[in-house]
């Protein structure tokens, strides 16, 4: 939409799935972009699809796609991250925060304490940490757009979930208050919800086993990263008057967070 051409958008977690398909739908629409994620090689690759989808496009708006490699767990590199920012990039105007992950399906009483840490310290205060940096200069500039990758896990909880359903209720609570608190501001605040998603995500989640993580989808067709990136960028392309404040997507044949329909 013509409303995105020539802004600039960062998004977290953009080396794989969601945020990778994310970069790349932004950059068919002339944007800039800050990519960022952990990955220096992985991010790399996803800013060349960036550059060819941008080439197709035809557009002469946009096209500087900067791979930048940060965690976001990490707060000096977060607190630093401008001086890593290319001077032509450094007036954000959309924030997309989707890092984060699970690891595993433990019970209460058997879930290791660094993979507590681990995920509360990307998914709670990782995001947190990057929100605060934007967000202190879209309210000098009076504009600005945070768009929060949240989950069904943050409205449901579920068995074998309780830590990753607490951080996706905490990125739920913190974006909700944060909200009311912009409401006397041009700066927008979205939640995009997604259920299943098959992107590494299960593949993190299992550590690694590749069968386990095909599993979770078997039977059904879940989303992708470009039906979720479909839905960022049309809430980022809505007339300045408008806030998508929450959107929650599934699969057709997933209803809730442990609810699906599986062909047999
Ligand atoms: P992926 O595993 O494919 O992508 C996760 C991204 O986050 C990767 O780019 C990873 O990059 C990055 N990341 C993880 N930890 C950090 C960190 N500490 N600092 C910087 N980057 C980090 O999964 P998805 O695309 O599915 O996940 C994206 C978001 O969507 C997550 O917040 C997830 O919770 C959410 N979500 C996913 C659903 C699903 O079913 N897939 C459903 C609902 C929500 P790198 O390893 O290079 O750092
Ligand atoms: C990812 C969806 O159901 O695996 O946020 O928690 S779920």
């Amino acid at each position: 939409a013509s409303r995105l051409l020539g802004k600039t958008v960062l998004i977290t977690g953009a080396s794989s799935g969601i945020g990778a398909a994310t970069a790349i739908l932004f950059a068919k629409a002339g944007t800039n972009i800050l990519l960022l994620a952990r990955r220096e090689e992985a991010l790399k690759s996803v800013q060349q699809a960036c550059v060819a989808a941008h080439k197709a496009s035809g557009l002469k708006e946009g096209g500087e796609f900067a791979p930048i490699q940060l965690d976001v767990s990490d707060k000096a590199a977060v607190a630093g991250l401008w001086s890593k920012v290319p001077s032509t990039l450094r007036n954000v105007d959309i924030l997309v925060n989707n890092a984060g992950y699970v690891v595993g399906r433990d019970h209460v009483g058997e879930i290791d304490e660094s993979v507590i840490e681990g995920m509360f310290a990307t998914n709670v205060f990782g995001l947190i940490a990057m929100t605060q940096l934007l967000v202190r200069d879209f309210k000098a500039r009076q504009a600005g757009h945070i768009i929060q990758i949240g989950s069904v896990a943050g409205r449901e909880p579920y068995v074998g979930g309780s830590i990753y359903t607490a951080t996706k209720h905490a990125v739920n609570a913190f974006t909700a208050s944060m909200m009311r608190e912009l409401v006397d501001t041009p700066i927008r605040v979205t939640e995009i919800q997604p259920g299943m998603v098959e992107t590494e995500f299960s593949i993190v989640r299992f550590r690694g086993d590749v069968n386990a993580a095909k599993s979770v989808y078997q039977g059904l067709q879940p989303l992708t990263g470009e039906d979720i990136a479909e839905e960022i960028v049309w809430a980022a392309s809505r007339p300045p008057h408008v806030n998508i404040a929450e959107t929650l997507i599934f699969p057709v044949n997933q209803a809730a967070a442990t609810v699906m329909y599986r062909a047999p």
